[in-house]
This record gives structure tokens, sequence and C-alpha cells, in this order.
């Protein structure tokens, strides 16, 4: 079967690559020229564990082949993002719209198409299948349609791309067996299969579930500070309960997926309220955090902080949506700008932030603040960042850091 996948970003690129070294005959178009340039010349730019080494050889071996345009294929996997409108909490579909005007024009019978991008309920009904059926050809009738959310994790996803179970929304039954026809080239684990919207939902739904759990998480933590225990102890006591499993209490929610999918599922609703408030739980944290170091410091003006990871979340080199970035933007707007916040991380490339090395961020912060837990950060010698800083006070918002060691070195450890 020859697939083109259209979209090769973090999921596009490696699906593409997976189908590729499972025999498929894969076609890669993205619709930026310098992706498609950077990967024919063997630069892969998504940074995730194996899959550079993965793609240059599909692509040495000429079973995945970028293409200039998109391409007639048997299978068409769309795996264009859906990017947040900050404003509006609603997603701009106009990506998805023209991946479906441009498979439209190439369209033919007995071919299948697969949204995996994340879309609000109803998007592959109402939004995606017309702008298909404008080629004259009938989803259902003459192609299958079919919605399969990805689920993989950032950092783990070639093993979670082919271990994880699908679910597969056709449009008719026809069009689920077509993607289980292609899921199943690849996938282990269990393909489940039901209607599109309800494909759409679920996903929302996983998403949504783990971002309100951190919310409660966050929640328990102001809680428990307030009566001088330890929120993580406290959840670790709890979660031994078969029926309870809480999530980490941490600085916000950061990504592309966490923070802005429950705002896809609500956005049609009048009935909501929880999801809301856990999302406004989330993004208060960094907030917290602030209060936290105000209040350690004795007022923030005048006051030099390092912070410790801008990547979302531990071992990416993803920024998007960061506490680490919202943190330093917050600093510097609660203090008019008169404060010097010195950025680190270690995976993060990027010519805008003015990231520091490690020695420049610590010489001289009055406090260091981490916040992303990266496993380099486990490291780091707690006597050479001692002598470094001026002041003596680490702010440890994910709980990564062996507190006795470090205050040992005479550094006091609050964490989140
Ligand atoms: N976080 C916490 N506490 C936790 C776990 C995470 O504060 O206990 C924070 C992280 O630090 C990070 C944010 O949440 O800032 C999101 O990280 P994550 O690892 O929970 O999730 P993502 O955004 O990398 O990936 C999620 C996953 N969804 C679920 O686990 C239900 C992944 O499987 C999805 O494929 C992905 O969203 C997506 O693309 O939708």
């Amino acid at each position: 079967m020859t697939v083109c996948v259209h979209g090769l970003g973090y999921i596009g690129l490696p699906t593409a690559a997976v189908l590729a070294d499972a025999g498929e005959a894969v076609l890669g178009y993205d619709a930026s020229q310098s992706v498609r340039e950077s990967l024919i010349d063997g630069t892969v730019h998504v940074d995730e564990p194996g899959l550079t080494d993965l793609v240059k050889r599909q692509i040495e071996t000429g079973d995945l082949t970028i293409v200039p345009e998109p391409a007639p294929a048997n299978v068409h996997v769309v795996c264009v993002p859906t990017p947040f409108d900050e404003d509006r909490k609603e997603p701009d579909l106009e990506y998805v719209k023209q991946c479906a005007r441009s498979i439209a024009e190439i369209l033919r019978p007995g071919d299948a198409v697969v949204l995996e991008s994340t879309v609000p309920p109803g998007t592959t009904t109402n939004v995606f299948r017309p702008l298909l059926e404008s080629s004259g050809l009938l989803a259902g009738e003459d192609f299958a349609l079919a919605h399969c959310p990805e689920t993989v994790l950032p950092g783990n996803i070639l093993t979670e791309l082919k271990q994880n179970d699908r679910v597969i929304g056709g449009v008719d039954a026809a069009s689920c067996d077509a993607a289980i026809a292609l899921y199943e080239t690849f996938v282990a684990g269990d393909l489940r299969t039901t209607d599109a919207t309800t494909a759409e939902f679920v996903k929302l739904i996983q998403n949504t579930f783990r971002d309100t759990n951190i919310a409660f998480a966050n929640e328990v933590a102001k809680i428990a500070a307030e009566h001088e225990i330890d929120s993580r102890t406290a959840i670790e006591l709890a979660n031994e309960h078969p029926r309870v499993d809480i999530l980490d209490p941490g600085p916000g929610v950061g990504g592309h997926c966490l923070p802005v999918d429950p705002w896809f599922l609500v956005q049609q609703s009048t009935r909501t309220e929880l999801i809301e408030t856990a999302r406004q739980v989330n993004d208060s944290m960094v907030d917290y955090v602030i209060d936290e170091l105000d209040e350690c410091l004795g007022g923030l003006a005048g006051r030099q902080i390092a912070i410790l990871g801008v990547a979302y979340k531990g071992d990416v080199d993803d920024a998007r949506r960061s506490p680490g970035l919202d943190l330093s933007r917050k600093l510097q707007r609660r203090t008019d700008g008169r404060i010097d916040v010195r950025l680190h991380d270690p995976h993060v490339v990027d010519q805008v932030l003015n990231l520091q090395p490690l020695d420049n961020a610590l010489d001289g912060a009055d406090v260091t603040v981490l916040v992303t837990d990266h496993s380099d950060f486990a490291e780091l010698r707690p006597v050479e960042i001692a002598e470094r800083m001026d002041g003596h006070v680490v702010f440890d918002t994910k709980a990564m850091l062996n507190a006795a060691e470090w205050e040992s070195a005479g550094l006091e450890v609050i964490k989140i």
C-alpha cells in the first residue's frame, strides 16, 4: 500500500518513519519547504529518542520519500497542527482545511483518508468531510474516512506509536476496516472502533482528565503547604489505595496538548465549570511560585533569579506553553522589568530566548528555580551551585532533588 503522510512534525514524521519501517511505501509531505529540504539533507528537526536514525535509514532505503506536494496514495494520513487561538480559546482549523482541499484534488475511488490531528468533536464529519467530498467522491461510498487520534507521549513516541491502543472512528464500518488495515501494519496494541465524533471526544477527554487530575494535585499541594506537610508524601500514601491515582503537582501544565485540549472539548458547551476551573488552577501555578519567591526573598525587585528549564517537561526540547517561560514573563511583569531573570535549558535551542550556559545563569543568583524535570538536573552538584549563587534558596518545583544532600551544601530547598 502507498501511504501519503501530510504534516511531518512530531507526530507525522515518526508515523511516516514507522510505517516505512513496517514495509509500506511512504510519501512524506510537509507544507514547509525548509522542513522538506532539511529532511532530504538528513537533518531531522524533531528531537525524539531514536527518530533521527530511523528517519535517515528509511529515506536512504527509499521506503520513505519526501515529496514536494501532496501525492496520490491508497491512504492519506493527516497529522497537521491545529494551533490554539489564545484569545478566542478555540483551535485554528486552517491547516486541516487546507490539507483536506489538497487531498480532494488527488483523491481516487477506493482511497482512504485518516485524520490524526486533534480536533473538536464533530470536525471530521462537519468540516473535514465536506471539503474532501468537494472532489465529487462520497465518504463511506467512494472513499474511506476515519478519525484516529494520536496518543503518544513526547519523549517516548517511537515506542508508544507501536504499543499504544488506538481508537478508530470511521464514518462507516468499511472506513473502520480501511483504517484497521493501516494501523495493524505497525500497532501491537488493541484497535477499537467507534464513530468519528466519539473518537474525537475520547482523545479530548483523555487529556482533559490528566489536566484536571494535575489541577487537583496542585490544589492538594497548596493545602498541604498550609498544614506544613509534604504534598508528595501525602499523595504517594494516598495513591496506595487501589482506587486513587493522583498525579504530581508542579509549576503548571505546559506543552501543546494538556493546556489546550480541554478548551477544544468545552468550546461548544455551556454546561461546564470544572474543566475551565482546572485550567485556571494550572495556569495560576506560576503565580503561586512567584508569591512563594516574593515571600522568601522579601521582595522581587532588583533580584537576580536563575530559572533552570524552559522546556515544557523533562528531557524534551519543546518550549511551547512552558511554565519556565511563563514564570520569566510574569516575574518581569510583576516587577516592571526591575529583575534579572536568567534562563538555562540543556535541551532547548532558541536564538530569541537568550538562553544562558548554566554557570552564567547561576553566577550571583539570589534564588534558583528548577522548573523542568530534565534528567540532567538530577546530576547538578549542590556544592558548586552554592559557590556560584549569592543567595541560598533553591526552589525545586518538581521535587526532583535530594533535599538532604543540597541542604548539607548550605542551601535551603523549598518545593511545591
Ligand atoms: N505534568 C504535571 N504533573 C504530572 C504530569 C505532568 O504537572 O503528574 C505536567 C508536565 O510537567 C507538562 C504537562 O503536564 O508540563 C504535560 O505533560 P504530560 O507528560 O502529561 O503530557 P504531554 O502533553 O507531553 O502528552 C499528552 C499525553 N496525554 C496523556 O497522557 C493522556 C500523550 O499521551 C498525548 O499523546 C499528548 O498529550 C497529545 O499529543 O495529546
